[in-house]
């Protein structure tokens, strides 16, 4: 630490410094996150030294957290949905199967049921818990096998998991089937919609992955990816009531006696931030978002077709994967490769047609060069 404290100039001279040497997002085509809506910015330092993690103190912050909840309950067809904000999909997954290990403490060597597709924070949490991750593949559209799914289900198996919008092919996996699948084995199911859940809903042809299927348990979604919060918020949604209560623990000197979340302080700014996005925009207003997003990854499958890169996948969602050599690529941009070298472009808000197009361009002159 400085013996003797900065100017502020000074510090801020630095710090501006420091965030020059960011990268320009015009530029990012590899992110999941977004430039925050202005008014997520605008909610989030209203709400700077608010601490869910000790809700009776901000009951006005905590009411927002569940107006979220609820939110996000109805949109995916169970308004009695109940759960809480957490710091993006990592932790909801974590916490999606430490509640099915707890509901299922009884067996001693459990697994889950996981797709080779599944972001790698279902490898942090099966080895926080000591799960057994059993890989399901996937099929050559890049989606789960719900039939090779079925087959890996045993008695020790705790968990299914799928994902509504993976990370590197934008694919919805068969969730229908796969709730099914749950129903008739009893068995605890997961949807990761941590990118789809804000998509999906607002797609012309939505494919059903939310509460409407009975086999649903759980849900993650993260306002922080297409819902274009501030960062860190991400939501874990139960279709029963009360079911986080199973992962109590005492907190005696709190406002509250006992905690089911992971973290103990927890941000209200970005979840003010991200209800304050919801209600803004409405769902025509997340539809033109959603319509714009597609449209985009659209133009740019056929724009790389035409340059002669053939995509890898037909997404569902907008993420544009192609067949490409990583020199093909112009440096100033970044992009990012799948585990099969894929190139991976997801079309986020702050990707629009004007950037698509320069991209295009930059392609075509690497080219021909
Ligand atoms: N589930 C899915 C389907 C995801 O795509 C991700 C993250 C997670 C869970 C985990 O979410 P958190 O990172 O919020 O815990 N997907 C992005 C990815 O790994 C996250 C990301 C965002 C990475 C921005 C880079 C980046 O610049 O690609």
């Amino acid at each position: 630490m400085l013996n003797k404290g900065q100017s502020e100039e000074e510090l801020f001279t630095f710090l501006s410094q420091k965030r020059r040497e960011d990268l320009d997002h015009d530029f990012i085509l590899s992110s999941m996150c977004t430039i925050p809506h202005s008014v997520a910015v605008r909610a989030h330092c209203m709400f700077m030294e608010t601490n869910l993690g000790d809700p009776g103190l901000f009951p006005g912050t905590f009411s927002l957290e569940q107006l979220l909840i609820s939110r996000f309950g109805t949109l995916f067809h169970c308004p009695d949905a109940e759960g809480y904000a957490t710091s993006g999909g990592t932790e909801s997954n974590i916490q999606a199967l430490r509640l099915a290990r707890v509901e299922k403490s009884g067996i001693e060597k459990p697994n889950v049921i996981v797709p080779e597709s599944a972001h790698f924070s279902f490898k942090k949490a099966c080895d926080m818990l000591s799960l057994d991750m059993r890989s399901v593949p996937i099929t050559k559209d890049f989606r789960m096998d719900a039939g090779a799914a079925a087959g890996l289900i045993d008695r020790n198996t705790i968990a299914l998991v799928g994902i509504a919008g993976t990370t590197e092919y934008g694919m919805v996996d068969p969730i229908a089937d796969l709730a099914k699948i749950a129903v008739q084995h009893d068995l605890f199911f997961h949807v990761d919609a941590a990118f789809g859940g804000m998509v999906i809903p607002f797609l012309d042809y939505p494919t059903p992955f939310d509460f409407a299927l009975p086999g649903v348990t759980t849900i993650a979604v993260d306002p922080h990816k297409m819902g274009m919060s501030t960062i860190p918020c991400g939501c874990l949604l139960t279709r029963e009531p009360d079911r986080l209560n199973s992962l109590n623990i005492d907190t005696p000197y709190l406002t509250v006696k006992q905690e089911y979340t992971l973290a103990g302080t927890r941000p209200g700014a970005p979840v003010a931030g991200a209800l304050a996005v919801l209600d803004y925009l409405g769902v025509e207003g997340m539809r033109a978002v959603v319509t714009g997003c597609m449209k985009n990854t659209e133009r740019l499958i056929a724009g790389m077709e035409t340059l002669g890169y053939t995509r890898a996948a037909t997404p569902d969602l907008n993420v544009a994967t192609f067949i490409c050599g990583k020199e093909a690529v112009p440096g100033a941009w970044r992009v990012s490769w799948t585990r099969k070298n894929h190139l991976r472009i997801v079309c986020m808000p702050h990707v629009h047609a004007g950037r698509i197009e320069a991209f295009l361009t930059d392609m075509q002159n690497s080219r021909t060069r």
